[in-house]
């Protein structure tokens, strides 16, 4: 088992389509110890269940509050006094700045798609540092190739991604010397809750499955798989990386 006995954070568990929920199965059939967290009510009704098939805890985690953060953190110095994993599968923008013009971002939807999908990254390894430092540890995050070429109506969380993956980068630098590993997993497209009432979305599905190199789109447990190697002791030696899940989509010129 590539993970026994590793302690890890995950959040971003919505529902059992999402691409935490994949990577919370995988990093358990293979032996780690699971802490998944939740924002607010009516995710914590879905995600409740699935923790507990899993043996997993869950704690309550909304990114926009540093005293919520300080209090997960807190929560895992009691119970586990370390950290080696921590996945972050949080995105979020207001539904208006997802179509349109990119002209009409308003400056609090880019605060907002900025705060909640690239600066808590920083922010929770901020508050894990203590926890992860000098034991070998990785943490990963889940990106789009919107982050580097225009997607219609991806629009402000394109801005986000790519300040995520600039953070990986730095992230990687900084705590490079802490034996802190910071990765991404740049996704294909993937029907989840994050996906919903996105325009033009099938579209995009049957644009891959056309022009991807594998001519299909991506799952969510070939995310999970590449989750696994990113964060297991295989990929001891990468940081810093943006790695794609994609099917090759990202590859084709034309
Ligand atoms: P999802 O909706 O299942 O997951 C998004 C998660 O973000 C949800 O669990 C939601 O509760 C959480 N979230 C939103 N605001 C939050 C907040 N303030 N605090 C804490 N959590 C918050 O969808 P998903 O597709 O599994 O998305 C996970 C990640 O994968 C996201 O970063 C997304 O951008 C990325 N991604 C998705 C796709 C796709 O096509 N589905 C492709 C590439 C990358
Ligand atoms: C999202 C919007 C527009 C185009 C999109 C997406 N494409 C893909 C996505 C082409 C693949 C999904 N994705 C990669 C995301 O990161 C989604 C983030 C997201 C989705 C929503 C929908 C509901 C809502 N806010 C959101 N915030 C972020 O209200």
């Amino acid at each position: 088992m590539l993970l026994q006995g590793k302690k890890a954070l995950i959040l971003g568990v919505a529902n059992d389509k999402s691409i935490a929920w994949a990577i919370a199965r995988q990093f358990k059939e293979q032996g780690a110890e699971l802490i998944l967290t939740f924002a607010g009510e009516a995710i914590e009704k879905r995600v409740r269940p699935l923790a507990e098939s899993i043996d997993a805890a869950v704690l309550p985690c909304n990114v926009t509050s540093d005293e919520e953060i300080e209090a997960v953190m807190a929560d895992i110095q009691k119970r586990w006094g370390q950290l080696d994993l921590l996945v972050h599968s949080v995105a979020f923008a207001d539904k208006e700045e997802l179509k349109g013009s990119i002209l009409s971002t308003t400056r609090q939807g880019f605060a907002t798609a900025l705060d909640i999908s690239a600066y808590s990254f920083i922010a929770l390894l901020k508050a894990a540092h203590p926890l992860m430092a000098g034991r070998s540890s990785a943490a990963l995050t889940l990106s789009y190739h919107g982050a580097v070429k225009v997607f219609p109506n991806y629009n402000v969380m394109g801005i986000a991604k790519a300040a995520l993956e600039a953070s990986v980068r730095y992230l990687a630098a900084g705590l490079g010397a802490d034996d802190i590993r910071i990765n991404a997993i740049s996704a294909g497209p993937i029907k989840t809750l994050a996906a919903v009432g996105v325009g033009g979305f099938n579209q995009i599905l049957s644009t891959v499955e056309e022009r991807a190199p594998l001519h299909r789109n991506v799952t969510q447990d070939e995310v999970a798989k590449s989750a696994l190697y990113l964060c297991s002791d295989l990929a001891s030696g990468v940081t810093g990386e943006v790695h794609y899940v994609d099917a090759g989509y990202n590859v084709i010129g034309i």
